[in-house]
């Protein structure tokens, strides 16, 4: 039997939080071994906010040494671009004559873009979603890991899915999201009932994958904790919560095994034990994607075979749509 399929993108849209490490491109790692997966650099994604050319050119290459630094295996994986792919934008053209124009304004992402970027609140901002059905319905991706902020997205993909299938005929695979526990939802150090994000103003909110030693240490002990001293999860204690989350992902041990080790110990400490251990994890990560960086030949060479795999997959459900809605492929 054909090997499950697993798709997912991040987007090339800033530096990488440990929100989106944990969240998503861990758990990509763990799946490569069982199941066909692609992942992609989702640029024509990151456009929908303004972006300078230059630096999005720069991050597609560093997200791409960073999916191979932290464990993407471009030999078992279809690694590449999603711009390299144009089959993505085909599919999304389509998919947008089964999309309502009510159902993506209630996105809780395109409302949360909006505010924030008010004067920009372009089509493809609204259309992000059914960009992201495109991607994963191409692949007849069966699973989606992502974090747990992208599973409203994922939905919309389930759905656009079924209505073309039910109008149309059994096309494509209806997709499920995988979130998995532990790092689905990791929060701001400044703000811990927001999630963390890449492009949050204040810098000491998110740890970045590129953070020196003493930057991450630094900007634990600058956390925002809560009142009170025990160290303990609860939705009293958000601050701390999240710390004791961040600390057992990187550690892998449970919330109670954490809460043992620093029973009686103060906020102090244990702000630092957790600064170190997320130091620890990064600096491997960081010198293995400076190494890949040194080599652009390598990586072009990685990106485009990539696209290659994941072009004969799109094409193929590509004429398969075009054959379904009628359009002329020639006799
Ligand atoms: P932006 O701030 O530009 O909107 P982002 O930091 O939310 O970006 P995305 O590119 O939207 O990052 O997300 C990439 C992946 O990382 C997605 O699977 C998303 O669910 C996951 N992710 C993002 N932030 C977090 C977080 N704080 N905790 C867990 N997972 C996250
Ligand atoms: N919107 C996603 C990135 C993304 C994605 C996808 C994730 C683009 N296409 C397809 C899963 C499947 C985000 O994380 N912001």
């Amino acid at each position: 039997m054909d090997k499950k399929v697993i798709y997912s993108a991040v987007q090339p849209s800033g530096n990488l939080t440990i929100g989106n490490y944990l969240g998503a491109i861990r758990n990509w790692v763990k799946l490569q071994n069982e199941y066909d997966c692609f992942y992609a650099i989702a640029n024509m994604h990151a456009i929908t906010v303004k972006q300078e050319p230059a630096e999005l050119r720069r991050r597609t290459l560093e997200l791409a040494a960073l999916y191979i630094a932290c464990g993407i295996d471009p030999e078992k994986s279809a690694l590449y671009v999603q711009s390299h792919v144009p089959q993505h934008a085909e599919l999304c053209w389509v998919l947008n004559s089964v999309a309502y124009v009510g159902e993506m304004s209630r996105m809780t992402q395109f409302k949360d873009k909006s505010q924030k970027h008010a004067e920009n609140i372009n089509m493809g901002l609204m259309d992000y979603p059914v960009l992201m059905a495109a991607d994963i319905l191409l692949y007849q991706a069966q699973c989606v890991p992502v974090g747990a902020d992208q599973k409203q997205h994922v939905e919309i993909a389930r759905d656009l899915a079924i209505r073309f299938n039910n109008r149309y005929g059994e096309t494509f695979t209806v997709p499920e999201p995988l979130i998995l526990k532990g790092g689905a939802k990791i929060c701001s150090l400044q703000e811990p009932t927001k999630k963390m994000s890449k492009s949050d103003e204040n810098p000491n909110a998110s740890i970045f994958l590129t953070d020196d030693r003493d930057t991450v240490i630094r900007k634990f002990k600058r956390a925002v904790t809560d009142s009170g001293s025990e160290i303990v999860a609860s939705d009293e204690k958000p601050g701390v919560t999240n710390l004791l989350n961040i600390y057992c992902a990187f550690k892998n041990c449970t919330l109670q095994e954490a809460e043992r080790e620093f029973e009686g110990k103060g906020y102090g400490e244990f702000k630092l034990a957790v600064g170190e251990t997320v130091a620890d994890a990064l600096s491997p990560i960081q010198e293995e994607q400076a190494k890949l960086l040194a080599d652009k030949n390598y990586l072009g060479e990685i990106l485009k075979s990539g696209a290659d795999r994941a072009y004969r997959a799109a094409r193929r459900t590509l004429s398969k749509v075009y054959r379904k809605i009628g359009f002329y492929q020639g006799e």
